[in-house]
């Protein structure tokens, strides 16, 4: 088999908050189980990652704290170490963007690009600040927002109704630091052409198989489709990477740009200070060396982030010699409890908080075997309960526990000889050779649920082989034949040993000390899980349990905390008043039917639609904020509820002529439109 080079990365924590548990569950745990499994497959792997520590969100913080940015990013950097290594997330490096390896690395690829043609200037109008005499990123503005009236929206987006919020529309725009009204000012910012790389980045997606399929259909729909836009790559601000021109005083690097390029640093780092040798970095990023060495790179990521990882960065990694991801594995977020998790709101579990107080693998099994990681997951504590208790104390462990006690109790602790197999025994390896391959087949292709549910199947057929030989009773009719039960069963615990390592390290360390094994079932080799024991092995008189059960009044005081903690977002104080049939009267509805539906270039969410009003009414232009809710293309033939009495408004220079109607689940904060439930002629007048 053709050993691979791969170099194997995680998305880069922010450092201005702690890890919860769904950070695990899209990005960290994943990427350990296809690392681990890479190892025992003999590849060669490096596996990386770092704290992102720029950004506006550390700055403020910091500002808010009355501390510098860089304590902020230790606290962060140091508590992320330690929740990694207790989880069992087996980097072979972690590093930190605010490192001077970084800045160096970070300049060198910006200036690439600019001597290359790929970085030009622009003149911008941003809030400025006349007080502070500092020009203020997007969330360093607070004002009105005209849509829900909340007080304290931020200049790109209202935290209280979700809407982005486009230039110019916060009502009373003014400083967040101190709070003077903003005025506008030109400022000089630098952006990179992704539009030179939409051809080549297209073609790449295409044709590489990068991506899971939706990820790529919804780069080439709603970025490459409408014309790939360039992007801003510098700010007004003193903390980050300096932008390495003599016209750039004051300015830094856009922290996406710098952040990816953590992936690249923490590899140098690596190469000096684990690999020891210095060049050892460049056969995983420089694009001739990549190829002449046959290297990969794969980036395991959470669904939000695949515009970044699949467009932007790759723009930065072409335009200047590096390599380009072989693949992007993309998955889904996990929420708590049927809510998105919220340290603000109280609806929250840390990451450090759950390892005080349980063991990590419990962590992987749940997020791991709860859903395809392509969709999104919800920890709930009783669900947690269950699957701890049914399916790793009782499903794993009692096969496990019946063979090693019965080898203790009966042969002394020496794994017996396998002779004269019957049929059943026969069939039974032949499963676990299966199950060998379906664990291969899942983890390969990124898939990496099925992999551990066929283990849990197998267990199923484990009991049932154990039950149906009944070695208790063969003992003392048929000794030669408890042998060999006992025997395979000693060699198929062997094998679950090293078949579980990707997923559940701890336990399968623990289990494989129980086997009365000295080294380390992460050092063993994958191809040979099948091999058995040899002559006289003797496993451990007394091992170790694999899971505890956990108590209903743990899972209750956990639950109970959630909910004390919680606090309902505080809205809609007041009641809505009465009206009466002749207000609603007013409201002038009717059925239309959406005839074009696009994408409004250079906006986040605008779409821009023609809906069909009916005779009377004709056809009208409304403008909606709904990417992100609906692909325009699904709109199209749509027969939706248009109030169309309502002052026409102007939205980005497009005239928006009546309104949409639609709901919002204030939990999920999803979005639905609302439609009538069988065809009826446009214009029809909701009564
Ligand atoms: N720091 C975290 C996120 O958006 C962000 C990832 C950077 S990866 C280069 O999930
Ligand atoms: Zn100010």
């Amino acid at each position: 088999m053709k050993k691979r080079k791969i170099l194997v990365t995680c998305a880069l924590p922010y450092a201005n908050s702690e890890l919860h548990i769904a950070h695990a569950r899209s990005t960290y745990i994943p990427g350990d189980i296809y690392v681990r499994y890479c190892r025992l497959k003999g590849h060669e792997i490096v596996f990386v990652s770092g704290t992102d520590e720029h950004g506006t969100p550390i700055s403020i913080r910091a500002e808010e704290e009355g501390v510098t940015p860089i304590e902020v990013a230790t606290k962060y950097y140091e508590q992320d170490v330690n929740d990694f290594k207790r989880l069992g997330i087996s980097f072979d490096n972690f590093s930190r963007t605010s490192r001077k390896l970084h800045y160096e690395n970070t300049q060198d690829v910006f200036l690439k690009l600019h001597e290359a043609g790929h970085i030009y200037e622009k003149d911008l109008s941003l809030p400025y600040c006349p007080n502070d005499k500092r020009f203020l990123p997007d969330r360093y503005v607070e004002g009105k927002c005209p849509y829900c009236g909340f007080d304290h929206a931020r200049g790109d987006e209202c935290d209280s109704c979700g809407r982005a919020l486009h230039e110019g529309e916060l009502l009373y725009p003014h400083c967040k630091l101190c709070g003077s009204p903003t005025i506008i000012e030109v400022s000089k910012h630098w952006y990179l052409k992704l539009s030179n790389f939409a051809e080549k980045l297209r073609t790449w997606l295409e044709e590489e198989d990068v991506l899971p399929v939706y990820g790529k259909e919804y780069l080439i729909g709603q970025y490459l489709e409408p014309g790939l836009e360039d992007i801003c790559i510098t700010r007004d601000l003193d903390w980050g990477v300096p932008v390495p021109l003599d016209d750039a005083e004051g300015k830094v690097i856009y922290v996406w740009f710098d952040a990816f390029l953590g992936y690249k640093t923490s590899t140098i780092e690596w190469a000096i200070e684990e690999a020891k040798d210095e060049s050892k970095w460049k056969e995983f990023w420089l694009k001739d060396l990549a190829e002449e060495k046959d290297t990969e790179l794969i980036h395991f990521i959470g669904k939000g982030i695949v515009y970044h990882h699949a467009l932007f960065w790759p723009t930065e990694l072409m335009g200047s010699g590096h390599r380009v991801p072989t693949k992007i594995p993309t998955y889904g977020y996990g929420n708590l409890e049927g809510r998105k998790m919220s340290k603000g709101r109280g609806w929250y579990v840390g990451l450090t908080e759950f390892l005080d107080n349980f063991d990590p693998d419990t962590l992987r099994y749940y997020w791991i075997s709860y859903s395809n990681l392509l969709e999104d997951a919800d920890f709930k504590w009783k669900e947690y309960q269950t699957k701890v208790n049914n399916e790793l104390v009782s499903d794993l462990g009692n096969f496990i526990h019946r063979t090693l006690t019965f080898t203790n109790r009966f042969f002394d602790s020496v794994v017996q000889e396998i002779n004269d197999l019957d049929e059943a025994d026969n069939k039974f390896l032949e499963h676990l050779g299966e199950l060998q391959k379906n664990i291969e087949k899942s983890i390969e292709s990124f898939e990496l649920r099925t992999g551990l549910t066929s283990i849990m199947d197998f267990m199923h057929k484990c009991n049932k082989y154990f039950n149906d030989k009944a070695p208790w009773k063969a003992i003392k009719e048929a000794p030669e034949k408890a042998k060999t039960t006992l025997g395979v069963c000693a060699k198929v615990v062997r094998a679950l040993a090293i078949f579980m390592e990707p997923y559940l390290p701890f336990v399968a360390e623990r289990l494989w000390k129980s086997l009365g094994f000295e080294n380390s079932v992460h050092e063993q080799t994958w191809d040979a899980a099948l091999e058995g024991f040899s002559a006289g092995h003797k496993i451990v008189d007394d091992p170790e349990p694999l899971f505890a059960k956990i108590d209903d009044k743990i899972i209750k005081a956990q639950e109970e905390k959630l909910k004390a903690t919680l606090v309902e977002p505080s809205e809609p104080s007041e009641p809505t008043p009465l009206i009466t049939f002749d207000d609603f009267k007013t409201l002038d509805m009717r059925v239309g039917k959406v005839v074009v539906a696009e994408h409004v270039e250079g906006t986040e969410k605008l779409i821009r639609m023609e809906v069909d009003l009916g005779a009377e009414l004709g056809t009208r232009q409304i403008v909606s904020s709904l990417i992100g809710y609906y692909k325009p293309e699904e709109l199209v033939n749509k027969q939706i509820i248009v109030l169309v009495n309502l002052k026409p408004a102007e939205i980005r220079g497009l005239k928006s002529n009546g309104m949409l109607l639609a709901a919002e689940d204030p939990q999920t904060g999803a979005l639905g439109l609302l439609i009538v439930d069988r065809p009826l002629r446009p214009g029809s007048k909701i009564t």
